[in-house]
């Protein structure tokens, strides 16, 4: 007999790291779409810790321009500590977002005391540095910032220096990157399997090289970025980019990461019920978190 698995659901309700408002409206709108239920019909302990205290946008100080990066900064050392110690309590955390740039707090807190494997599921590379970055929106900058490049401040959050290397990351659904980010994510040594490839070898193909890349890592964080979808399925998103994976496309992702049996980690982040369909979006990615925790058409 195998241990009942257990998830612990911690909601970041954050939108600081990002201009368009709404998504810190996403931890309700996966709570009310059913995502506790749903994972406790497949036989796992869900405990849910709640949210995260949030600065609220409006009440900080307009006077300080850096006041977003150093809320968020705070928002993801506390996150980090928070998601390190439900791995050490044999959680497998389930975090709700708000915007990408709470990655950096959980990507770096899920593999603080074993090796993670990263797949980073988007249909961005959120690969900016301040730099580089077109929009100065942090969202856009997690996961240079967890392969330790761009601000110092974010990239020592929770521990010093960087998190992950290039080969531990895999990118999934890409097909919207800035000129200068392109450069970047070339020079990272990380794997990247765009649209593209998904067309042209088809998501069972994609998907095992995906797995293969990240065959050294016994432990997985999946960070699903719900814009990775197309926004026909997934219009409750702050940037969507058309030409998106199917319903079927993400779920088979989720389906053969749980079959690899190494999920460690979970990020459901981007969501924007403010812009969604009768949460529509939330649903979407509810039963994308149920695929990726077992649930099994036969
Ligand atoms: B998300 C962008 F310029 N690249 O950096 C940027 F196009 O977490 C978008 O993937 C970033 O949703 C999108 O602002 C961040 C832009
Ligand atoms: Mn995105
Ligand atoms: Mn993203
Ligand atoms: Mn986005």
């Amino acid at each position: 007999m195998t241990k009942r698995r257990k998830v612990q659901i911690i909601g970041v309700p954050m939108d600081l790291g990002q201009d368009q408002r709404g998504v810190d409206l996403g931890p309700g709108a996966l709570r009310y779409a059913g995502l506790a239920a749903k994972l406790r019909r497949l036989d796992l302990q869900v405990d849910d810790a709640g949210n995260l205290p949030i600065p609220v946008r409006d009440a900080l100080d307009p006077s300080r321009p850096e006041r977003f990066r150093n809320a968020i900064l705070q928002v993801c050392e506390t996150l980090y500590r928070v998601v390190a110690r439900a791995v050490m309590d044999g959680y497998i955390p389930l975090i709700l977002g708000g915007d990408h740039s709470l990655a950096i707090g959980s990507v770096g807190g899920a593999s603080d005391a074993a090796s993670t494997g990263l797949l980073w599921i988007d249909a961005h590379g959120d690969f900016n540095t301040p730099r580089s970055s077109p929009s100065g929106n942090i969202h856009g900058m997690p996961l240079a910032t967890l392969l330790g490049e761009g601000d110092p401040g974010l990239v020592n959050v929770g521990r010093k220096g960087a998190k992950l290397r290039g080969e531990d990351v895999v990118l999934l659904g890409i097909r919207d990157l800035d000129d200068e980010e392109k450069e970047r994510v070339r020079a990272s040594g990380i794997c990247v399997l765009t649209m593209r490839d998904i067309d042209q070898r088809g998501m069972g193909a994609v998907m095992e090289e995906a797995l293969e890349r990240l065959s050294g890592h016994a432990r997985l964080h999946v960070s699903l970025d719900v814009d990775a979808v197309d926004p026909r399925e997934a219009p409750g998103v702050g940037t969507p980019v058309p030409g998106g994976l199917s319903y079927r496309e993400a779920q088979l992702v989720m389906e053969m990461v749980a079959d690899s049996g190494r999920l460690a980690a979970l990020d459901i982040v981007e969501i924007n019920p403010i812009l969604d369909h009768r949460n529509q979006t939330a649903q979407l990615a509810v039963a994308l978190a149920a695929s990726l925790f077992g649930q099994r058409i036969l």
